[in-house]
């Protein structure tokens, strides 16, 4: 497993390229161009400056995450096409710098939904935290008359941002998941020749949570989906990102299960923990087995028995010993999950080669 490591970028991360270095075994950066909004194309001038930072520090930029999808694909509208030509260039570009995945998702409206970005923990520390009841209840649009022009209510939902979110949320009524099966479609018809054609893996994330919010349709859910998924395509660029928090955010996706029947399709994976209450409310834990629902141990168990040389981030992170950081994108947990991970991984190394 190749460990690499979550970078917003110097105006936007607390965290410094300095102290990533310092992480055991992380040789590569996770970027995006944060400042970039979907659909637009990425101009090689700001990939190549994020690529002379990262020369700077040792690091490669092999994974992308992520260059976001543009609501029009998504709904499948007749300005798709535009946009769709805007990715094929940001493709083209990234490549210039070496990247060879891009991760990427295909949420309507959404990326992950929370309802608490600091909720506290027994020992202090704080973490993300979902509770169903309150997403179930919740009619967004009515959400958004309420609070347009003052403080945002959900995570996510900027002031700036308000009206786009309430124009989308109108256009995907009455949209079925077939439908965004079919988007999802297009959408890769069109990009997946110009990826093969620079040795691009295109790694779609699944859905946080896995199941329908706010009504919306939403489709890389399941093992089941997952299958489906992969049967659109025979690419070699047609993948996933195997995320364990977010697939194993419903107790019915047995995520050590789906990474060995789909390792060879997973270049990029997301390691982390999730603790699952009867409700079906969760919190994000440390990634020690012990202290979620997912069995970590067991998830990396099934990378290593694999032979897996993909790359791996640790995901979101709790917020530890007073951190002041994006929410779940901390130095302290993220470095201690690796730490994990890797004590994990050299451990199945000894006993893979007989040794005690
Ligand atoms: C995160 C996502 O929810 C998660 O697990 O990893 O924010 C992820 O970065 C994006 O959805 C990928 O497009
Ligand atoms: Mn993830």
């Amino acid at each position: 497993m190749r460990m690499t490591f979550r970078w917003y970028g110097e105006d936007n991360d607390s965290v410094t390229l300095e102290q990533i270095k310092q992480i055991p075994g992380v040789e590569g950066l996770v970027w995006a161009l944060h400042d970039r909004v979907a659909g637009e194309v990425w101009p090689l001038e700001d990939v190549l400056a994020v690529k002379e930072k990262a020369d700077a520090h040792g690091f490669h930029l092999d994974v992308v995450e992520s260059i976001n999808v543009h609501e029009d694909i998504k709904l499948g509208l007749p300005s798709r096409d535009a946009y769709i030509e805007n990715y094929k260039e940001s493709i083209r570009n990234v490549a210039k710098v070496g990247a060879k995945v891009i991760c990427y998702n295909f949420m309507p409206v959404f990326d992950w939904t929370r309802t608490d970005l600091f909720k506290e923990m027994e020992d202090g520390s704080t973490a993300l935290f979902y509770e169903k009841s309150k997403v179930d209840s919740m009619d967004p649009q009515e959400l958004i008359k309420q609070t347009t022009g003052s403080a945002f209510t959900m995570p996510g939902w900027e002031p700036e941002r308000l009206k786009d979110i309430e124009r989308s949320l109108e256009a995907y009524k009455g949209m079925s998941e077939e439908e965004l099966w079919n988007n999802l479609q297009y959408f890769l018809e069109q990009v997946l020749p110009v990826a093969e054609q620079h040795d691009m893996k295109l790694a779609i994330h699944p859905d946080d949570p896995p199941w329908s919010v706010f009504g919306l349709p939403r489709i890389i859910t399941s093992e089941a989906n997952v299958e489906r998924l992969l049967s659109l395509s025979d690419s070699p660029s047609h993948n996933i990102t195997l995320c364990s928090g977010s697939l194993g955010a419903n107790p019915e996706n047995d995520i050590p299960r789906i990474i060995r029947r789909f390792h060879d399709r997973i270049p990029f994976a997301h390691i982390r923990n999730v603790k699952i209450y009867e409700n079906g409310d969760f919190i994000e834990t440390s990634h020690r087995s012990k202290d979620g629902s997912i069995d970590i141990a067991d998830v990396v168990r099934a990378y290593h028995e694999n032979g897996f040389t993909g790359y791996v981030r640790p995901d979101h992170g709790r917020h530890i010993w007073n951190e002041d950081c994006r929410p779940g994108y901390g130095l302290y947990d993220r470095a201690l999950g690796i730490m994990h991970l890797w004590g994990l991984w050299d451990a199945y190394d000894r006993v893979e080669k007989g040794g005690c």
